[in-house]
């Protein structure tokens, strides 16, 4: 039975017209209903663990009332959607955030506090949601919550991991990696949705159609369901509510019943268990693809499901498949979601009967694809017999792609063998590939980078023929951006309550440009005072938190010299951890009063490598041995600190980026595409020592070059110097020497350990160029050293680079895509334009 539409929109009115209950008392009872009717618990029986799911739960009842509404409302509006397709969705922790964006922060302290608790220590039981890796991961949670806060009618898509990215141990130095068991406890963020399910096939044959050309039935009896979880976003201050949708796989006979009959219950269900793995593990590789036919299973169940979903959303709105770019567009996250554009031809032309043409000008006004890196070995390529045997239709889709790709640039440009050879999607290597990044290239309408250094570079590598054959105009830069709403208000809230005391309100949270009146106070004596105090007060904060996962003691008064990211060889970590060795040899040779007069310095670190990067590995091992040296040397005393905090996550990153007095990024010119972080440190008045790298160029541009510290060779001259030291013994001046001399000399334990690492400057080409920049890397640190010894320099140094750091917020980078490449406008939520 259906109700009448009538009493349906009464009975919505009724609901929408209901704003979010904030009185602590019914906080408060929707708190204890939680404990008691979802956990089974009483208040005088609740731990921390169950205050926190049961607050948890009582705040996600007042998301999803703003969740339906959001997504009633576009439906009605009938409004354009973008979609965010990324196989990573580093969220990190909910609670709090939720809390801020609904403005019920101090209402749930309060309630918490009536029942014993405080909120810090509740906010405390959470734990991460890690599906993602790093920087690529953590972009798509910004720009998903940049979406929601401006008013933009946005999903993301993703996978639900069972195992997000592991937890690493530090034991005996050595990293070890621990699985991430997240959804052993209950996720109050996810929402299942059993109903949103589809099927995903796999291997199997074709059998063409005898009546139209363009169309195949695939016969395929393998075949996995793979169901929706949504996981809500909230708009800071809207009523707007995104969404991230993550798939679960598991298969379709959900049943065998012939086995259960013969008594085999086991392998009645033995199906499931097989299917779930499609979706159990994130791969833990940055910037490395190891081509493991799992993966692309994995990549496929990915955009099968999602396209299948965002095709069964467009058919609601009754308007034909022609005018799906009207309705939707769909943001490639690098190329890992690129078999979404075969997967879309593939529904275009075998079930809504599409004609090639038509089809190919849907797909391509659709797609705009982002690349983030030009490392070789990041770029993704699939052995053709293996994309033939696990997707015997794509490949075919693919091949034909490709042929009228080639058809058409041979028109233009005739007899051009080694162009076609170069740009053709299949590379004609044994056996033959498939390159994703021209076959996302050729999909898209827009394809951009993430920093104008990287967008420039791709335009001159690997996209340098597309430039050409397709136009300059393809080819843009949209430079990263990260949320103020985390990285500032939510991770500093010192910080953020003195901006708040400037621009007279919060409403800076949603639009940064407002940050710019700092620089009106930047003369304020109390003003700066307080800046400074805040600084001092996340040191101390960090300077626990140390403690307690280290057991190291750090002095809060000394500087804080930051580098957490990735352990990767182009990041350099072991350049600045043979700094510190070089620092640690200088101050050995000083007398204990001279010593005495130098600044005090705590280098820390975190990060994770990749589980079979070996190198990086023994990278963390050398930080590891390093700091038990000295920091055990009582000469040394609190002059010099080493830390390696383990874990490194998005909410370990929310006690350590506000706590930065200077931060490293390090990258040798032209190798980091963007780096986020490195926006993320200046946002909390942190200043940067860097390269001329990735977004650091613009940060410099923005801010003005007194307030950060560059050194290092341009990535134009990187080619020269690798062809230099490819042919040419590597010079090392006397620091970087004296550095490797200490680590073979066992300063450090057993020196021979370490020496793969000096010879991969020494005689590996040093591909990194270590040897180049060392010099102009210690001059940088004693610049540093000078700045901060004068601290009123200082402290208008990070007043001034906060107010000038808008353009980085992640609001800025959403609104240029929905402008430039996925042309739709905001939609504000009110339940009175419902027109009900
Ligand atoms: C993950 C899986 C694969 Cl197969 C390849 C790469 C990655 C990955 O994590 N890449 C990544 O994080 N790239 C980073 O993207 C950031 C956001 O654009 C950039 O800021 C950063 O420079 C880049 O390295």
């Amino acid at each position: 039975q259906t109700k009448t539409p009538s009493k349906v929109d009464n009975m919505f009115q009724n609901y929408s017209h209901s704003e979010i209950a904030r009185d602590t008392a019914t906080i408060k009872n929707s708190v204890i209903m939680h404990l008691t009717a979802t956990f089974l618990r009483t208040p005088t029986s609740m731990d921390s663990g169950h205050a926190y799911l049961a607050s948890a739960f009582s705040v996600r009842d007042r998301l999803l009332q703003r969740w339906n509404l959001t997504n009633e409302f576009h439906d009605r509006m009938k409004a354009k959607r973008v979609y965010y397709m990324s196989l990573e969705f580093l969220i990190g922790r909910t609670f709090d955030n939720a809390l801020l964006a609904l403005d019920l922060r101090k209402e749930y302290g309060q309630t918490l506090g009536e029942v014993g608790f405080r909120l810090e220590d509740i906010i405390d039981e959470e734990r991460d949601a890690a599906l993602g890796n790093g920087g690529l991961g953590r972009l798509a949670a910004c720009y998903v919550d940049s979406m929601a806060c401006s008013d933009y009618p946005g999903w993301g898509y993703g996978l639900r991991y069972k195992y997000g990215m592991f937890q690493q141990q530090i034991l005996n130095g050595y990293q070890v990696e621990v699985p991430d068991c997240w959804l052993d406890s209950p996720n109050p963020w996810e929402f299942p949705r059993p109903d949103v399910t589809y099927p995903v096939k796999f291997y199997g044959h074709l059998v063409r159609d005898p009546n139209n050309d363009d169309r195949y039935i695939w016969e395929s009896n393998v075949v996995y369901d793979a169901m929706a979880f949504d996981v809500p976003v909230p708009g800071y201050g809207t009523t707007n509510v995104g969404n991230i949708r993550l798939w679960s796989c598991k298969t379709n006979s959900l049943f065998d019943l012939n086995k259960f009959n013969s008594g085999d219950y086991g392998g009645a269900t033995g199906g499931q268990v097989a299917a779930q793995i499609l979706t159990d593990v994130l791969y833990p590789n940055d910037n490395t693809n190891d081509g493991k036919e799992l993966r692309l299973r994995q990549e496929y169940l990915f955009c099968s499901a999602t396209m299948q979903d965002i095709i069964a959303r467009f058919k609601k709105t009754g308007r034909p498949m022609s005018e799906l770019p009207e309705l939707a567009a769909i943001q490639l996250n690098d190329t890992h979601p690129t078999l979404g554009v075969p997967e879309l031809m593939r529904i275009l032309l075998d079930e809504e009967e599409m004609s090639w043409d038509d089809a190919w000008e849907v797909t391509t006004r659709t797609f705009a694809f982002t690349n983030h890196t030009i490392l070789p070995e990041a770029m993704e390529k699939w052995p053709v017999p293996m994309l033939d045997k696990i997707l015997p239709r794509h490949m075919g889709i693919i091949y034909k792609i490709n042929l009228y790709f080639l058809q058409a640039v041979e028109k233009r440009f005739p007899g051009d063998r080694d162009l076609l050879r170069r740009i053709s999607i299949i590379e004609e290597s044994n056996p033959q590939q498939v390159r994703m990044a021209f076959l996302a290239c050729v999909g898209s309408h827009k394809v951009n980078g993430v920093a104008a250094i990287h967008s420039d570079i791709i335009k001159q590598t690997i996209f340098k023929d597309f430039v050409r054959i397709q136009g300059e105009d393809k080819f843009i830069n949209k430079t990263n951006g990260v949320s103020p709403r985390r990285w500032m208000n939510e991770c500093n809230p010192d910080m953020s309550d003195l901006i708040t005391d400037v621009v007279g309100d919060r409403s800076w949270v949603n639009d940064l440009a407002k940050v710019k009146k700092l620089e009106e106070r930047v003369a304020d004596e109390d003003f700066r005072r307080r800046w400074w105090d805040a600084k001092q007060k996340n040191k101390q904060r960090l300077a626990e938190y140390i403690l307690t996962t280290t057991g190291i003691q750090v002095n809060p008064n000394a500087l804080f010299d930051v580098q957490v990211k990735r352990i990767h060889e182009y990041k350099r970590q072991l350049m600045n951890i043979l700094s510190v060795i070089y620092r640690y040899h200088c101050l050995k040779q000083m007398t204990p009063e001279v010593r005495a007069k130098e600044l005090h310095r705590v280098v820390i670190f975190a990060g994770k490598a990749a589980s079979g990067y070996w190198v990086a590995k023994q990278v963390i091992k050398l930080i590891n041995a390093v700091a038990e040296v000295v920091n055990a040397d009582e000469e040394i005393g609190d002059v010099l600190k080493v830390v390696f905090i383990p874990d490194y996550s998005v909410t370990a990153a929310e006690y350590i980026i506000p706590a930065s007095d200077i931060s490293q990024h390090i990258s040798t010119a032209g190798t980091e595409a963007s780096g986020t972080s490195n926006m993320k440190f200046v946002l909390n008045g942190g200043i940067i020592l860097g390269t001329v790298d990735g977004a650091n160029i613009e940060i410099g541009e923005e801010i003005g070059e007194e307030q950060i510290f560059f050194f290092g060779c341009l990535a134009h001259e990187v080619e020269d110097f690798r062809h230099y030291l490819r042919f040419n013994q590597p010079k090392p001046d006397d620091a970087l020497q004296t550095a490797f001399d200490m680590i073979q000399r066992n300063t450090f334990g057993d020196g021979a350990i370490f020496q793969p690492l000096i010879d991969s400057v020494v005689r590996g080409g040093d591909v990194y160029l270590l040897s180049v920049d060392f010099p102009s890397y210690i001059q940088a640190h004693n610049a540093v050293e000078d700045a901060y010894r004068n601290r009123e320099e200082w402290i208008t140094k990070s007043i001034l680079s906060v107010a000038r750091m808008s353009k980085f917020s992640s609001d800025r980078s959403i609104q240029e895509y929905a402008e430039e490449v996925w042309n739709i406008e905001p939609v504000r939520v009110t339940s009175c334009s419902m027109g009900i």
